[in-house]
């Protein structure tokens, strides 16, 4: 009996070490934002980036505006309603094999562009899903209770309704406001709000840049640097403009640590509208210096089609990912109509 048992251990044994040894040696793999896909059998070490988390795509996040879900009150004023849903566990890679944990709006950093007419009713469901505490703190004009910051969500499915009149007119950043509150913005709950004067503005090709950094090494100094979060990503995929057509950039400074940023055109200057609560720029020029979340609108337009940067002129911000490239093309439109002109 003893023999059998003995003999029936030793076949199982046999089976069962070359099961254990097959998942052992099973591949893992990763896709990067590039599209590249890295394997490995080694030991996985917390953050993993799979294909199921989060991803960011910074031309898609660059030209897209959420209005909300939009109804009329009885009095006749506009309610745009959001869902903003708060994260703390998604992983990002910020560069090529730089794994970093962000904490999100709707699943990216920045979270959306919450975009509003002045005078409009704007309401906001806040689910916290995170691990923490979490808020939403809105700059711009509001009630004390609407303010985000004494108003704490519980984590684990925390709620609470944001009810505020858009204004004033401008481009503002929202952020959560819990302490130590370095930490829940530099890990990315941020995202850009946008109150329309009511009579519009002149139509153009409008965009949003929120100029971050990333410490990824935890030592309260950035190792990178982005306009719209990833590092180098409008240089390697310029932003493709039109010559004779007016571009409206609405930039908010986000970075953490460092007292400044700021923001040179080449080629160009433009007209700058400090927080765009006016309606007259209040400069003309290449260059802004921004410190932490001040914002504002540029207007411009290029006259000659090529390859024009924009970067911050602090070198080494620049060099750490924060640079892009405008590729203006002859403006088909403008062509088309000098051509109808030719021929007729
Ligand atoms: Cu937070």
């Amino acid at each position: 009996m003893v023999l059998i048992l003995l003999v029936m251990f030793g076949i199982s044994a046999v089976f069962v070490f070359p099961t254990i040894s097959q998942a052992e040696s099973e591949e893992k793999m990763f896709v990067t934002h590039s599209g590249g896909v890295i394997k490995t059998t080694g030991e996985i070490i917390d953050p993993i980036y799979v294909e199921s988390t989060m991803d960011f795509d910074p031309m898609e996040y660059l030209r897209e505006f959420n209005y909300g879900k939009v109804s009329e009150l009885s009095d006749g004023t506009t309610l745009r309603e959001f869902t903003i849903i708060a994260e703390d566990d998604k992983v990002m890679e910020i560069s090529p094999g730089v794994f970093y944990n962000v904490w999100t709006f709707n699943g990216t950093v920045p979270g959306p562009t919450i975009r509003a007419t002045e005078g409009d009713l704007v309401r906001i469901e806040f689910i916290n899903n995170g691990s923490k505490e979490h808020t939403m703190h809105f700059h711009g004009i509001h009630p004390a209770e609407m303010d985000g910051v004494f108003e704490i969500v519980g984590s684990g499915g925390g709620r609470f309704t944001y009810e505020f009149v858009a204004g004033p007119v401008g481009v503002h950043p929202y952020h959560c406001h819990v302490m130590p509150l370095e930490e829940h913005i530099v890990h990315g709950l941020y995202g850009v709000f946008i109150v329309d004067p009511k009579e519009g503005r002149a139509e153009a090709d409008e965009m949003v840049m929120v100029l971050n950094g990333f410490d990824t090494d935890f030592d309260t100094e950035n190792n990178f640097y982005a306009a719209n979060t990833v590092p180098f990503y409008y240089q390697h995929h310029p932003i493709q403009i039109n010559t004779n057509e007016l571009i409206r950039v609405y930039v908010v400074n986000m970075v953490e640590f460092d007292p400044i940023n700021n923001l040179h055109l080449h080629g160009n200057l433009y007209h700058y509208y400090p927080t765009g609560t006016d309606t007259v720029p209040s400069f003309y020029t290449d260059m802004i210096t921004l410190s932490q979340t001040e914002r504002g609108i540029m207007e411009f337009e290029y006259s000659y089609p090529g390859k024009y940067l924009f970067h911050a002129h602090k070198v080494e911000f620049s060099e750490k990912g924060w640079v892009g490239i405008f590729l203006v093309k002859d403006n088909p439109k403008l062509e088309s109509e000098a051509g109808e002109e030719y021929g007729s």
